[in-house]
């Protein structure tokens, strides 16, 4: 009985080829802009939205994320911000479902891969974190995606076992992340060492090889490869996609100096938060953006300055990549 239930489904799976994601793109609803860049082969460049519903203050987080889809538009290339909204996911928001998610009155959750069943047939509406979008990203068929960190190992995660679904989803997820490394306030160290295990390219953008830290352009930590361009990125990609590894690539852009924030400040603030985090037995899910949370307000809005600076950065050299990948491939 249940081998014949398997064969059926094995089979069904083979005989429709690509069928569980082309079916799975029937629930996703694309915007005209998107799906029009998508038919005609512009360059499109996915962003996420736990950044809005979790990990910035109003109305900080709906400003960051305008600004961030401008910036990509004046690249010439199609913003698709991906969320979830009464239980539909959406890639490309219009700026009303963007004020929904915004609205720190409206209840929303932070919807990693895991959560998406939940929230689909629950009629929830939340915002998409790495894992989630990227998923949603290369079911349309969106090759990069632009955020400000990734998650990873926590402090400690060798213990609490706290460790990211960004980095399992990035490995089974032909996309090409384009952010400031992880945050800080995770194990840099330990990250790098399992984004290793799981087979993830990681390389850094600019003439450094050092990791960035997010709040600051340095972490101690050296990658073995920089990419100096656009274009050197956009080989890369094109190069994974063409060996079918069917696992991401993280691009680790440092923050420009100007806007950096001082590290011994941003430092202080973490073991602080991450105190409070243990003390108030803060676990799962809500670590991220409590621990966010506080390190913005013991620094007085310098964390969030530096974050919001980045992502623009993020933003625009996503925006590059993406276009130069779009040219190769003409
Ligand atoms: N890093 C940030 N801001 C954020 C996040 C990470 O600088 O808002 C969010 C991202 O959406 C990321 C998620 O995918 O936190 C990771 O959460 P967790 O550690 O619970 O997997
Ligand atoms: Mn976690």
């Amino acid at each position: 009985m249940l081998s014949s239930f398997l064969q059926r489904t094995v089979f069904h799976s083979i005989r429709r080829g690509a069928s569980s994601r082309g079916r799975f793109r029937n629930f996703i609803n694309i915007s005209p802009e998107v799906k029009e860049a998508l038919h005609c082969g512009k360059p499109v460049v996915a962003l996420e939205t736990t950044i809005l519903t979790h990990g910035m203050p109003y109305p900080h987080n709906r400003e960051t994320a305008l600004v961030v889809e401008e910036i990509v538009r004046s690249h010439s290339v199609v913003p698709a911000t991906i969320g979830v909204i009464d239980g539909k996911i959406h890639v490309g928001l219009t700026s009303s479902q963007l004020d929904q998610l915004a609205d720190p009155e409206e209840p929303k959750v932070k919807i990693s891969c895991r959560d998406l069943p939940v929230a689909c047939s629950k009629g929830l509406s939340g915002g998409t974190t790495v894992s989630g979008t990227l998923f949603i990203a290369n079911s349309v068929n969106i090759k990069i995606f632009v955020t400000g960190g990734m998650g990873g190992v926590h402090r400690h995660g060798n213990i609490s076992f706290d460790i990211s679904s960004d980095l399992t989803q990035l490995s089974r997820t032909p996309v090409g992340v384009v952010s400031s490394g992880i945050k800080s306030i995770l194990d840099i160290p330990r990250t790098l060492e399992l984004l290793e295990t799981l087979g993830i390219t990681v390389v850094t953008f600019g003439p450094s090889k050092e990791f960035p830290a997010f709040f600051t352009p340095k972490s101690g930590c050296y990658v073995d490869n920089n990419m100096e361009t656009p274009l050197d990125c956009a080989r890369l990609l094109d190069a994974n996609a063409r060996q079918e590894t069917n696992s991401g690539l993280l691009i680790a852009v440092p923050i420009p100096t100007d806007v950096a924030c001082e590290g011994l400040a941003v430092e202080d603030a973490i073991q602080v938060a991450l105190k409070e985090a243990d003390t108030s037995n803060v676990t799962g899910k809500e670590v991220t953006p409590f621990i966010l949370k506080r390190v913005n307000e013991l620094t007085k809005g310098e964390s969030l300055k530096a974050n919001i600076a980045l992502i623009k950065n993020n933003a625009s050299v996503g925006s590059k990549i993406a276009n130069e990948l779009s040219q190769l491939r003409q």
